[in-house]
C-alpha cells in the first residue's frame, strides 16, 4: 500500500507508477485501489464526447485554463481509439495540452481503447478513483464515444458534454450512435465555420420535440471556438449551473450510486469471468463442450448451464 499513500499525497510519480501497474494488471494494484477505495467519490467528473477531429482536445486546454483560474485542481482522461496500448500521452494530446504539462495541479493520461482484459469501463473507472482520490476537484474525460464501453463511461461522469461541428456528416453521425439522449450540454464547436447557426437551430427544434419532464434538466447549447478560445467562459457557466441542478435535485447522490452499481457490476463479471476460465481452461472442457456443440449433443444454454454447475461444485459459488 505504498503508492496509495504517496497518491493520497499528491504525489505525481507514484500516481503515474499505480496507473501503470492498473494497466499492466498486476496483483499489487488491485490492493493499492482497495487502499484508495474510501478516498473516491470527491471529484466532479466532466465527460466531453465527439468526433475525432471536433476539438475535444483543444476545448480541454481551455476548460483547464478556466478551472486552473478558479483554483481547480484537474485530471484528465483521453481516451483514444489511435493510441497504442501505451498508456502515455498520445502525441496530439500531448501537444495540444502540453503548456500545461509543468502544472503540478493538471495530471493528463492518455488510455487505449483496445488491450483492457477487463473491460474499458472498468480501467476508465479505476483511473478516474486513483486520480479521485489523488484530490483532483475536477476530473475531464475525452472520448469519441464510439462503442458501447465508451457509451458506458458516460455513467461515471456528472456532466456530459456532447460536441457537435457544422456539417451534416457529424450530425448523422452523432444520431446513430445513439448519444444525442446523453448529453447535458451540447457544444457546438468550430462556430468560426459555416452551419453552425444553423445546426443550433436543428437542434433546438429536435429538443422541443422531445418530452422532458418539468423537473427535468433540458440540455443546453453552447457555441464555441475552441482554438480562439472564444466561448468557453460561457460554456464553464453552464457546466457549473449543471453541477447546482444535479446538487438541488438530488442527482449527486443518485450519481454515486450509479457510479458505485457499475464500479461493482463490472468487478463483479470480470472475477466471475476469471472463476469460469480456471474451470473451463482445465482438462479442455471448453473444447470438449463446444465439440459436444458443433455435433448437438447440447445447446449452448445447457452447455452454460454446466459450466456454473461446476463452478458451484468447485466452491467457486
Ligand atoms: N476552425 C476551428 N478549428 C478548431 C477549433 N477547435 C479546434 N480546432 C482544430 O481542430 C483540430 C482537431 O482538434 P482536436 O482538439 O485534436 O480534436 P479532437 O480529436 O476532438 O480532440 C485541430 O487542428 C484544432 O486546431 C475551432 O473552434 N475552429
Ligand atoms: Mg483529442
Amino acid at each position: 500500500m505504498r503508492l496509495a499513500k504517496e497518491v493520497l499525497q499528491g504525489n505525481i510519480k507514484a500516481t503515474a507508477r499505480l496507473i501503470r501497474d492498473v494497466e499492466d494488471e498486476l496483483p499489487s494494484a488491485i490492493e493499492e485501489l482497495k487502499a484508495l477505495y474510501p478516498y473516491t467519490g470527491r471529484s466532479y467528473i466532466i465527460g466531453i464526447t465527439g468526433s475525432p477531429g471536433s476539438g475535444k482536445s483543444t476545448l480541454i486546454d481551455m476548460l483547464i485554463d478556466v478551472f486552473r483560474k478558479r483554483g481547480k485542481t484537474i485530471g484528465v482522461i483521453a481516451i483514444d481509439p489511435s493510441s497504442p496500448f501505451s498508456g502515455g500521452a498520445i502525441l496530439g494530446d500531448r501537444i495540444r495540452m502540453q503548456r500545461h504539462a509543468t502544472d503540478g495541479g493538471v495530471f493528463i493520461r492518455s488510455l487505449a481503447t483496445r488491450g483492457w482484459r477487463g473491460g474499458l469501463s472498468r480501467a476508465t473507472a479505476n483511473i478516474i478513483n486513483i486520480m479521485d482520490a489523488m484530490g483532483k476537484d475536477i476530473i475531464l474525460i475525452e472520448t469519441v464515444g464510439a462503442g458501447q464501453a465508451e457509451v458506458d463511461i458516460i455513467n461515471f461522469t456528472h456532466t456530459t458534454m456532447v460536441m457537435l461541428v457544422p456539417g451534416m456528416g457529424d450530425w448523422v453521425q452523432t444520431l446513430k450512435a445513439g448519444i444525442l439522449e446523453i448529453a447535458d450540454i451540447f457544444v457546438i464547436n468550430k462556430a468560426d465555420k459555416k452551419g453552425a447557426d444553423e445546426l443550433k437551430a436543428e437542434l433546438e427544434a429536435m429538443l422541443q420535440m422531445s418530452a422532458y419532464s418539468p423537473q427535468a434538466w433540458k440540455p443546453k447549447i453552447f457555441l464555441t471556438e475552441a482554438v480562439n478560445n472564444k466561448g468557453i467562459d460561457e460554456l464553464v457557466e453552464g457546466i457549473y449551473q449543471h453541477k447546482e441542478f444535479l446538487i438541488a435535485t438530488g442527482g449527486h447522490d443518485t450519481h454515486l450510486k450509479e457510479r458505485a452499481r457499475l464500479e461493482l457490476i463490472e468487478v463483479l463479471k470480470s472475477s466471475l469471468m476469471d472463476h469460469v476460465f480456471q474451470i473451463v481452461n482445465k482438462n479442455n472442457y471448453l473444447e470438449k463442450l463446444i465439440d459436444d456443440l458443433v455435433n448437438k449433443r447440447t445447446d449452448p444454454y445447457s452447455a452454460a448451464s454446466d459450466i456454473i454447475k461446476k463452478l458451484a461444485q468447485e466452491g467457486k459459488l
